[in-house]
């Protein structure tokens, strides 16, 4: 088992003027911390695959039989701060997914290649969402044919270049790939961790790199109001960090076929932000810390109100088990934060927004 990252995640959200609210380690005792939990050695090495020949290099010396890549720009704000950041996002995110797709033609062909896809690729169409293909009748013939993907930002659409060029790798080379298309994100913890604190995930609060329940915890655990954006009846698919990770293993454990490309809708459940902002306040009441919610000018562009019905349920056929308790989960992200109240403290002012969808840098008034 190996690893390869370039610590970009850091240098990103420092940029926002933010940190991640958990302290992270240093990777040497993190390794440790693994081979003492897991008795496996886990190498690591520090890189970057836009590079062609790190990816060749690592794929010829480690052979690998599943690669999962999670290494994207994520920040639908981070890209659509200014064209060098749409660029650079475009750049970073497809020429790492390409120089793999090459590596993997040449050098590991059977590899199964789980990557990170999202949600959002699909954007909020007035109709349900199949995972990935639906079939079509038009003008008397039929189909199966990719879902039209209608993205709300330049980062989602490198998802959707990416699972093109994916796709077309595997009808062309027989690669086999699983495109996950993830919702929303939140928590700090997977069962596998134990009480090990040096496990610890980052957790980001930030306007750009912190998702929403993760940034209404936040804004919880230090007394700021929790913000959805404008009506706040966007709808999303949401899922625990814990569920994340069972989902990867699933898909892991039962490969696709040679050039066979497959797409896994992954989220616990749709929920309704407004919603979601009343369950934390809740949850933050029952533990003493009783904020308002209070609602914010939307910095971006996206429907406010909206019909959102995805497919899920090729993951639950392969065993997942959702953990359905979110209020549960929502408890164990405030006492977390709780703990590290100064640390978000100290870069308040990058909770609230100021990228906006128009291109102007304007702090959103409460409405
Ligand atoms: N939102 C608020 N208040 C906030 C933050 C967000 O109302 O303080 C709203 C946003 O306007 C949006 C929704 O919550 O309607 C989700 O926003 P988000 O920032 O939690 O998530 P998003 O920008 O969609 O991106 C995140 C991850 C990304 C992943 C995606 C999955 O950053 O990497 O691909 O979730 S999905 O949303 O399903 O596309």
């Amino acid at each position: 088992m190996s690893g390869i990252d370039n610590y970009s995640r850091r240098d990103w959200v420092a940029e926002v003027g933010s940190q991640s609210a958990m302290p992270i380690l240093r990777m040497t005792e993190r390794l440790e911390a693994f081979r003492e939990n897991f008795g496996a050695n886990l190498q690591f090495q520090r890189g970057n695959i836009t590079d062609y020949d790190t990816v060749a290099n690592m794929l010829r010396h480690h052979q690998p039989d599943a690669i999962v890549h999670l290494a994207e720009m994520p920040s639908a704000p981070y890209s659509m701060i200014d064209a060098q950041h749409a660029v650079y996002t475009h750049q970073n995110n497809l020429m790492g997914t390409l120089n793999l797709l090459f590596a993997m033609r040449d050098i590991t062909p059977d590899a199964h290649l789980l990557k990170l896809g999202t949600m959002g690729e699909y954007g909020t169409p007035n109709v349900d969402i199949p995972e990935g293909f639906f079939e079509i009748e038009f003008r008397g013939r039929k189909d199966t044919l990719p879902f039209p993907r209608q993205p709300g930002s330049f980062y989602h659409l490198t998802k959707v270049h990416d699972s093109a060029n994916i796709m077309f790798a595997c009808r062309m080379w027989g690669l086999r790939s699983t495109d996950i298309m993830q919702g929303v994100v939140f928590g700090t913890r997977i069962d596998a961790m134990g009480d090990d604190e040096r496990l610890v995930t980052r957790l980001d609060f930030d306007q750009a790199f912190g998702t929403a329940i993760n940034r209404f915890c936040a804004q919880a655990a230090i007394g700021l109001p929790i913000t959805p954006y404008g009506k706040g009846a966007q709808t999303r698919g949401f899922l625990p960090l814990r569920d994340s990770i069972q989902c990867f293993t699933l898909a892991l454990e039962t490969p696709p076929e040679e050039g066979e490309y497959r797409v896994f809708n992954q989220f616990e459940e749709t929920y309704v932000i407004s919603e979601l902002a009343e369950m934390v306040r809740e949850v933050a009441d029952r533990l003493g810390l009783n904020p308002e919610v209070r609602h914010l000018e939307n910095p971006r562009k996206e429907m406010e109100e909206h019909y959102f019905n995805p497919d899920h349920s090729k993951l639950l056929e392969l065993g997942y088990e959702p953990t359905h308790d979110i209020k549960t989960e929502i408890e164990a992200v405030l006492k977390d934060l709780i703990k590290n109240k100064s640390r978000i403290e100290a870069r308040s002012e990058s909770l609230l927004p100021d990228i906006r969808w128009d291109g102007t840098r304007r702090k959103s008034d409460y409405r």
